[in-house]
This record gives C-alpha cells, sequence and structure tokens, in this order.
C-alpha cells in the first residue's frame, strides 16, 4: 500500500520557470511568462528562473546564435524586471542536476503518457520519424527542471498546461513506486489576459519564437518603428469592436489583439472592450501601437545596453548556477538513495 502522497502545501512555496533560449524572445513569451516571472519575485516568493538551453537543441541550434540568444535572453529577464540578488537566474546546462533527474524521470514517465503530448505532436508534424529523440523526452527533462528544486508553483503560458500536468503526473508516480513523499505535486499558475497570445498573422497559431514568419511576432528586441508596422498590419476582420466580448467569440485576430491590449495596460479584456466599444481598428490599432511601444521599448534599451556587456550577462548567470546547484544537489543526492544508487565516491 503505497503512501499519500504530499500536496504541494507542506512543501514551502517555490517558483520555477524557464524560457528556451531558442530564438529571441516575443510579446508571447513577455506576457504569458517574463512579466509573470517579475510579478512572482515581487511578491516576494522564492524565485527561480532558467534559460532552457537543454530544451533548445532539442531542435537544431547554430552553437553561435544559441550562445547569443541565451545571453539576450538573461538580458531580457532582467530587463523585464528580474533582480538576480533577489531571483536565481541561470542557464540551465550549468547545472548537471537536470540532466541527471532528467534521465531518472525517463525511467519514470510512460511511452504513452509521452505519446499524447500536443506540443511534440504539432512540433513534429509529418516528420514525426526524423525528429530527435531529445524532443520526445522534452517533457520529462521540463519536470526535472521543477522537480529538482521541488518547485510547488510554476507560471507558464496557456501552451504549457499539459506538460505541468505530466509533470504531475511523474512526481505522483515516482512518490508511489519508491513509497515516499518525495516530490511536490506541482500547480501550473496561468494567469493574466493574455495566457496565451496569438500569431499576428493568423488568429488560430499561437505566437512563437520560432515561427518562420518575423510579421506573426512582436519581438522584445523590435524598435517602435518596427512594432507599428507590425501591429498595423496585424490581420483584423472588417468589423469594428463590438459592445461586448461576448462579440469577439468567432473574431479570434480581433480578440487576440484585444487581449494584448488588456495585457499591456493591466486591465480585462471586458474593460478593453467597454472603452473601444464601436471603434474601427483603423483607430484601436494605432492605440495599440503606443501603448505597445511604451510598455516595450524601455525593456528593449535595457535590452541593447546589458548586451554591450557579455561577460557580465555570463558572471550572473554563473553565480545563478552557483545558487541553483546548492539547491538541486541534495535533493539530487536524496533522489539517488531512494532510488538505489551507491554513492560512494570521494569528491
Ligand atoms: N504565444 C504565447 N502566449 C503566451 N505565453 C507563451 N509562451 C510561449 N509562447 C506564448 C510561454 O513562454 C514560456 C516559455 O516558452 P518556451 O520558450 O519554453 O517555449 P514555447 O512555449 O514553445 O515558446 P515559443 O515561443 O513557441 O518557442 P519555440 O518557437 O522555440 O517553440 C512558457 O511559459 C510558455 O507558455
Amino acid at each position: 500500500m503505497s503512501e499519500p502522497v504530499q500536496t504541494p502545501q507542506t512543501f514551502t512555496p517555490r517558483i520555477f520557470s524557464g524560457i528556451q533560449p531558442s530564438g529571441g524572445l516575443t510579446l508571447g513569451n513577455y506576457l504569458g511568462a517574463l512579466k509573470r516571472f517579475v510579478e512572482k519575485q515581487d511578491e516576494g516568493i522564492e524565485t527561480i528562473y532558467c534559460l532552457v538551453d537543454m530544451h533548445a537543441i532539442t531542435v537544431w541550434q547554430d552553437p553561435e546564435k544559441l550562445r547569443q540568444q541565451t545571453r539576450e535572453g538573461a538580458a531580457a529577464f532582467i530587463a523585464a524586471g528580474i533582480d538576480p540578488a533577489r531571483s536565481i537566474l541561470f542557464n540551465q546546462s550549468q547545472v548537471t542536476a537536470h540532466a541527471e533527474l532528467g534521465w531518472i524521470f525517463n525511467c519514470v514517465a510512460r511511452m504513452g503518457w509521452m505519446s499524447r503530448m500536443t506540443q511534440f505532436k504539432d512540433k513534429a508534424g509529418k516528420n514525426s520519424e526524423n525528429v530527435s529523440l531529445g524532443l520526445f523526452a522534452y517533457p520529462a527533462l521540463m519536470a526535472a527542471d521543477i522537480l529538482a528544486y521541488k518547485a510547488t508553483h510554476v507560471p507558464v503560458g496557456e501552451d504549457q498546461k499539459q506538460h505541468l500536468e505530466l509533470t504531475r503526473d511523474i512526481a505522483i508516480k515516482f512518490n508511489n513506486d519508491y513509497k515516499v513523499n518525495f516530490f511536490p505535486v506541482t500547480e501550473p499558475v496561468i494567469e493574466g489576459a493574455a495566457t496565451r497570445v496569438m500569431s499576428l498573422r493568423d488568429g488560430s497559431k499561437k505566437m512563437s519564437k520560432s515561427d518562420p514568419s518575423d510579421q506573426s511576432r512582436i519581438n522584445l528586441t523590435d524598435d517602435a518603428d518596427a512594432i507599428s508596422a507590425k501591429i498595423r498590419k496585424a490581420k483584423t476582420d472588417p468589423e469594428p469592436l463590438p459592445e461586448t466580448l461576448d462579440g469577439l467569440k468567432d473574431r479570434p485576430e480581433a480578440r487576440n489583439l484585444v487581449n494584448i491590449y488588456a495585457a499591456l495596460s493591466g486591465q480585462s479584456a471586458e474593460s478593453v472592450v467597454a472603452e473601444f466599444a464601436g471603434a474601427q481598428f483603423g483607430t484601436f490599432k494605432p492605440r495599440l501601437a503606443e501603448l505597445a511601444v511604451a510598455k516595450l521599448s524601455p525593456i528593449t534599451t535595457e535590452m541593447n545596453r546589458l548586451m554591450r556587456d557579455p561577460a557580465e550577462i555570463d558572471r550572473i548567470l554563473g553565480r545563478g548556477a552557483e545558487q541553483a546547484e546548492a539547491i538541486a544537489r541534495p535533493i539530487l543526492n536524496d533522489v539517488y538513495d531512494i532510488v538505489g544508487m551507491i554513492r560512494s565516491r570521494q569528491v
């Protein structure tokens, strides 16, 4: 008979989340993740944030670009408000506990669970015989990222919900298999008006840093002119904005722009619709562009400043990795013990 599994309430609250440096960060990453990360840090909870470079190589990355994107991602975190003195900020590959626990979780997760992951199906498409094994195993490594710190809460965008459910399943199965109450059953935190920002060219696809069309997304490195031009050209429909949110039900592109406005201005989507009821996109889009530029330009400027000193970014990531290692290593040592592995090497 297995012991009851602990609920997250019995673990010290700890936030973990990550972003892949698989390209430049987008407005989707900012609203769905980064902005939330800063809020959690400012709430005073222990926060650990990671550029998940080992996830990035599940699809091909040019080595020099990967290094550059990792530094740029770190600069984006800091420019958006992550303070390395208050949050732990590092890149995943510098803390080997992630890969080690990832392997153990590969042996806990079931093929059937992994085969149901919709992000794998979307990314592999018709090419599933030819994608990397890492892409298939990605969610088990993601579970390791989180559970190497016994994180209780993970702020993410809507697209990561299924992977978080898998993390919970892995924690429960590990606890049950080994009859321990070791890992928390982590809660996803999916909050805000823009948990799924859609492509500016196609309201049925999420905005993504790896979309081949640069017009589909706003990059955190875009300048004011690029942001305004992309919003001006964003796909919409010929109708004016409706009186209520209900009127946006079958208008995904219009709904997306309203959500973006709401998230950037800190309002609800309902109040944005109330404010712009009856307005044409010719009126709404310039207001949205103005708001986006006002919110994003300071971040871009600060990122550019930070990127002028890559050695300092590397130092910040190195320090963060040491702090992360200090938390993860004792947890991993306990895992090895629980699993039955001999640890007799003198170091
Ligand atoms: N469009 C989005 N709207 C809201 N949140 C989003 N996130 C990503 N896209 C959106 C959130 O950002 C965090 C980091 O995501 P990731 O880099 O780990 O990978 P992803 O979800 O696969 O994001 P991308 O931009 O689409 O990357 P690529 O193109 O490399 O696959 C997560 O919390 C995610 O929910």
